[in-house]
């Protein structure tokens, strides 16, 4: 693994052909993200999803974009529709500008996925594999609480990296790092101000398709 300069926000850190842009949001820009999740939040309350397994997932989640990511005993997958029947509020601004910046090759996005992690959350191992191209990028913004995250290969198993994403950095997935397994272990809570009585939001911007 490959360290940065201080000064070098937009000089990533490559991990596994992970691009990570530690510190890229200034304190400003976390708080104006934080208030858009907040307004998707009114229009779509975020919901903890079950597993085709059963069992009901730590994170709680929502989504903005014409695809909204959902899973229940039936399996994984986009939905149009919030399960109260609303439809997905509209990507903020903010986020197709930060795509635009490092993504500029790819189409816009048309999902983000907001994941909302309160004490004892986590995110077991798995590939992100619903979307109908894996081509396109993924882009992945931390909020609040410190995230232990894990990177491992394309197939289960194997050696794995961890590394602590922090409020305000920003990953690019893309190539063949696209379709590897990741998770997160676990979060520091309440390890940063910037949510009033702790937490973590991480924000998935996709090309879901169809
Ligand atoms: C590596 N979210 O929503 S973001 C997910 O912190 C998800 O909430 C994690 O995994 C979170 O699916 C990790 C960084 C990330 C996102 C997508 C990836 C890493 C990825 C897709 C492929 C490989
Ligand atoms: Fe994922």
């Amino acid at each position: 693994m490959t360290h940065q300069a201080k000064d070098g926000a937009l000089r990533p850190l490559l991990v596994k052909g992970f691009r990570i842009y530690q510190g890229l949001l200034d304190r400003d820009a976390q708080r104006v993200l934080l208030h858009e999740v907040a307004a998707i939040q009114r229009k779509a309350p975020p919901f903890r999803p079950e597993t085709p397994g059963g069992r009901r997932m730590s994170v709680s989640m929502t989504s903005a974009g014409r695809h909204g990511w959902f899973s229940d005993r039936h399996g994984y997958r986009y939905v149009s529709r919030h399960p109260s029947g609303v439809a997905w509020p509209p990507i903020p601004a903010p986020l197709i500008a930060l795509w635009r910046r490092l993504a500029p090759d790819a189409p816009l996005p048309d999902s983000c996925l907001v994941n909302l992690y309160g004490k004892g959350a986590r995110m077991g191992m798995h590939q992100d594999r619903d979307e109908a191209d894996f081509d396109h990028p993924i882009l992945s913004i931390s909020l609040g609480d410190e995230a232990l995250f894990r990177m491992g290969n394309v197939t289960r198993g194997g050696r794995t990296e961890s590394i602590w994403l922090k409020s305000g950095d920003v990953v690019v997935i893309g190539g063949a790092a696209r379709l590897a397994y990741h998770g997160v272990d676990r979060i520091r809570f309440a390890s940063s101000s910037l949510i009033k009585g702790g937490g973590r939001v991480n924000l998935t911007l996709r090309v879901v398709g169809g």
